[in-house]
């Protein structure tokens, strides 16, 4: 039995969307809804796994929605709201805590990474975070989700929760497994400070990443400080894979200016990484500059982006509130 397929995915509106959310995620969700029907989400109920302060909250779940439609989300296509404005997936949430085992939350690398070295502090939401992440995508069943390579595993998590939700209440089939959708050339971003670690809203340096709203300014001064090394760019994908920072820089050269890695290679193999950088910062800037003075201008009329997330809520809830009940009623819930 062929299912319809349904894409979803979720941002968090801790602020500062950067390139790795724009190239990693948002491009793909836009490319998604010209063939398939889409639900996006501003996934605010992760956002406070971690501390927020809640008039910055506010304000980001607002800049988080400008930013999914600066970049081309059309809300007459695809579905744009915020999670906490639809109970049900909480109330998912929770089944699938009761679902979800200890020793599978135990693997997920994310919560070590971002927990560090002191468990013991971080809040019980960090350590369920995959599980309301299953909630969020098999409460609408959606069968493809498109996300940054660091989303892999959790992923992984949701389609273990689909299949013993579906052992458990013996009824085959009924959440699907969903499908990660990871983009091939740039499924990761790394930071501009240290290829080694992703591009992240939550690093402390504003050097290690190109935001969204960044200027023209910022965004040349940003590529020009990144780190690089005194050598010329090698002239193959084996000693360039021994550069982890310059890889990154090819790595975004090559998705921004349409071409692959191998051409890319061959075009900066040999010369400077003055070249380089002057090149991919105006690409960057012709790029990323019209999405952040959109999301600037759209910031000018928060009444629109909250009609926005209202139509979606209201689209949103439909779906949920009719596989809600089906769940309560396979697991016996009156
Ligand atoms: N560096 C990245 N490269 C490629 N994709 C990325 N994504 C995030 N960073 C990169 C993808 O963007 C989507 C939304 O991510 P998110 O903001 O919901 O959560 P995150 O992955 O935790 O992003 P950050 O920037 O690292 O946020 P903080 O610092 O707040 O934790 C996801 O699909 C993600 O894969």
């Amino acid at each position: 039995m062929s299912e319809k397929k349904l894409v979803f995915s979720g941002v968090q509106p801790t602020g500062n969307l950067h390139l790795g959310n724009y190239l990693g995620a948002l491009k793909n969700f836009v490319s998604l809804q010209k063939n398939m029907d889409c639900i996006y989400c501003v996934v605010d109920l992760h956002a406070i796994t971690t501390f927020q302060n809640p008039k910055e909250l506010k304000n980001n779940i607002l800049e988080t929605t400008a930013s999914f439609l600066a970049t081309g989300l059309d809300p007459n296509k695809s579905i744009i709201f915020n999670q906490s404005s639809v109970s049900a997936h909480s109330e998912l949430a929770w089944i699938f805590n009761c679902v979800s085992r200890v020793g599978w939350l135990n693997r997920m690398t994310q919560f070590k990474d971002k927990a560090g070295s002191d468990k013991e502090k971080a809040s019980v939401g960090l350590y369920i975070y995959p599980n309301l992440m299953a909630a969020d995508i098999l409460l609408y069943k959606a069968t493809h989700v498109p996300v940054g390579a660091d989303q892999k595993q959790h992923l992984e998590l949701s389609r273990d929760i689909a299949q013993k939700f579906n052992n458990d209440f013996n009824c085959k089939g009924f959440f699907p497994l969903p499908e990660p959708l990871i983009l091939k050339n740039i499924s990761r971003v790394m930071s501009l400070r240290d290829g080694t670690k992703k591009m992240s809203k939550s690093e402390e340096s504003d050097y290690s990443r190109i935001n969204l709203k960044d200027s023209a300014d910022e965004i040349v001064k940003k590529i020009k400080k990144a780190k690089s090394d005194s050598e010329s760019i090698p002239d193959n994908l084996k000693s360039l894979e021994k550069k982890p920072e310059a890889l990154n820089l090819l790595n975004i050269y090559s998705e921004v200016s349409k071409i692959n890695l191998e051409k890319a290679l061959k075009e900066m193999a040999g010369k400077e990484y003055s070249f380089i950088k002057s090149k991919l910062a105006d690409l960057l800037v012709s790029e990323i500059s019209p999405v952040g003075k959109e999301i600037n201008k759209l910031m000018n009329d928060k009444a629109y982006l909250l009609q926005i997330l209202k139509k979606g809520t209201e689209k949103a809830s439909i779906k949920a509130e009719e596989n809600l009940k089906n769940v309560r009623e396979k697991v016996g819930l009156i």
